[in-house]
Formats: C-alpha cells, sequence, structure tokens
C-alpha cells in the first residue's frame, strides 16, 4: 500500500490505493509510520516525500473499513493516525506533502503536516469530517488555526467546503502550486533543491520552530542559543563559512 522510491537523497512514498483515492485504512496508516521511520534511520535518505498514486492525495479513513471494527475511536487514533503524525512531525529529516490530487479528512490533516506542501493545480482539501459528523483529527484542529487562525479554521471544518490551488495559496496552506502535467518533476527537483541544504542545520531548525509553535519568546531565545550551539559545532557550519570566504557554493552533502 506504500510505494518506496529514493533518487538523489530523496526518499518518495506514494500512498497506493488509487481506487478509492488512497483512502486510509490500518495498513496503509501504519505502514507510512513504518516508512517514516526507516527514512528517518537510513542516512542516505535526506527528504522525505509523501504523495498519491492515481488521481487523489489521500481521502481521508476508508469508509469501508470501519464497520465491524472492535476498537472504540479513541483506541483506532490512538494505534494509527496519532503514531503517524506524531512520527512525521518529528522526523528529524525535512518532510514534502506532495498533494496531487484530493485530500479530505484525515488525508487533508496530512497535507497539512508536511513540512512543506506542495500542490497541483487540481489538487483540493476538504476538512470533509463534518459531512459525516465527526471532529476534524490527525493534528488538523492543531494546525490549522495556527495557519489561518481560529474563524476561517472553523468556517473550514464547519462547512467542509473544498479549498482549491489558488485559495490554499492564498490561505498559507501550500508552498507552491504546479501545473498537473509537470507536478512530479517538479516535486523531485524542489526536494534536491532541498536535499542539497546543510541536513543537521535544518533538522535543528525544524526541532526549533516546532517547540517554539508552544512555547513563550523567553524559551524560544533559550532553544535557539541551545541548538545554535549544536549547528555551530558541526562541520556544515565551518564548510559554510569557509565556502563564503572562498567565493565558492558550499557543499553540504559528504559521500
Ligand atoms: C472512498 C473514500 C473513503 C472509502 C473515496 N473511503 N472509499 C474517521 C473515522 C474513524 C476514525 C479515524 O478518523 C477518521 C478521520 C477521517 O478521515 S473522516 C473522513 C473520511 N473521509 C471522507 O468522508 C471522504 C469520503 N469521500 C468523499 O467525500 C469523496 O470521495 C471525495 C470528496 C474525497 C472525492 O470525490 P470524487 O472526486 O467525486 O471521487 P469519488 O467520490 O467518486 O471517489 C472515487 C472512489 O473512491 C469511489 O469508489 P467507487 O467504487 O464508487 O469508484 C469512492 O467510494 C472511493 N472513496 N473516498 N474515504
Amino acid at each position: 500500500v506504500i510505494l518506496h522510491g529514493t533518487r538523489a537523497g530523496v526518499r518518495t512514498l506514494t500512498l497506493n490505493r488509487p481506487d478509492k483515492l488512497n483512502a486510509a485504512n490500518d495498513e496503509l496508516l501504519l505502514s507510512l509510520t513504518t516508512a517514516l521511520q526507516a527514512a528517518e534511520a537510513d542516512d542516505t535518505v535526506r527528504v522525505v516525500v509523501i504523495t498519491g498514486a492515481g488521481r487523489g492525495f489521500c481521502a481521508g479513513q476508508d469508509l469501508g473499513d470501519v464497520s465491524g471494527r472492535n476498537m472504540t475511536f479513541t483506541e483506532h487514533l490512538n494505534h494509527t493516525y496519532n503514531p503517524l503524525i506524531r512520527t512525521l512531525r518529528g522526523l528529524n529529516k525535512p518532510v514534502i506533502s506532495a498533494v496531487n490530487g484530493v485530500a479530505a479528512g484525515a488525508g487533508a490533516s496530512l497535507a497539512l503536516a508536511g513540512d512543506i506542501r506542495l500542490w497541483a493545480q487540481s489538487a483540493r482539501l476538504i476538512e470533509i469530517f463534518s459531512n459525516i459528523a465527526l471532529v476534524p483529527d490527525s493534528g488538523s484542529t492543531w494546525l490549522l488555526p495556527r495557519l489561518v487562525g481560529y474563524h476561517r479554521a472553523f468556517e473550514l471544518m464547519a462547512l467542509a467546503e473544498r479549498v482549491d490551488a489558488a485559495e490554499a495559496l492564498r490561505l498559507g496552506l501550500c508552498e507552491h502550486v504546479y501545473p498537473d502535467g509537470t507536478f512530479a518533476d517538479e516535486v523531485q527537483a524542489y526536494a534536491e533543491r532541498l536535499a542539497a541544504r546543510p541536513a543537521n542545520a535544518l533538522k535543528l531548525t525544524k526541532q526549533a520552530l516546532n517547540a517554539a509553535l508552544t512555547s513563550t519568546l523567553d524559551d524560544a531565545l533559550d532553544q535557539e542559543a541551545a541548538l545554535q550551539q549544536l549547528a555551530g559545532d558541526h562541520w556544515e557550519h565551518r564548510e559554510g563559512v569557509s565556502a563564503f570566504k572562498e567565493k565558492r557554493a558550499p557543499q553540504f552533502v559528504r559521500e
């Protein structure tokens, strides 16, 4: 259910249930979490891309796979979705959500959760949970108001209206939109650009930003001072300064 591919330091994980717009069953969610952990452990991987096969990104929970399940909703989330979102957000490598098509429900949460969100022109995001009288999950209630403010988040969740790519760009739900026809190539090119950046510095930046999302200014300043030490002691920093003085491009990728 998850296709793995690696090129030029970029590990692409493709949700692969295209007949159902990559709706998530337990196997898909647990496999994606395992795949993220494997990418973390693999030193040749510098950037992770999550995308979908076919015309959808992820239509959220597979609604054909919920009846008869012997777990409560709470147990289900704690077993599958929550470990996935925690792993993704805590990954020490940049994760790109490459939203190739519709992202609905928990699929919308996954689309928002990446460090970078790249969209195909025809992609759509729907906070669709209220259509089936559920609460947004998989981190949407935490992330969306931080992106668009409380009121816009509530409206998107209450009315479950489709957000198209132009609107997503305007609202800050994605960083870039590319034509459908060249989307995969654009994503790979973007990811390779990110892969050439200093991996240790980006790891620490991700840690700092994630901590700062819930901290005070005082705590953020302390955190910056601690993490800057780790960055400054790393060879990447020496390489960056040498390259600047020698008027050449820095080489942050070592074989
Ligand atoms: C699907 C699905 C799907 C199964 C499309 N399941 N087959 C919930 C419950 C419990 C615990 C934890 O968390 C959650 C979180 C959630 O994610 S709740 C939200 C669940 N997702 C939805 O309610 C979305 C349902 N899907 C739709 O509303 C539409 O399919 C969207 C708006 C996503 C796309 O519409 P269209 O582009 O018109 O495509 P389609 O509806 O024709 O779908 C294509 C096929 O995919 C179709 O199958 P078929 O055999 O008729 O060709 C759909 O049944 C299937 N599919 N989503 N979630």
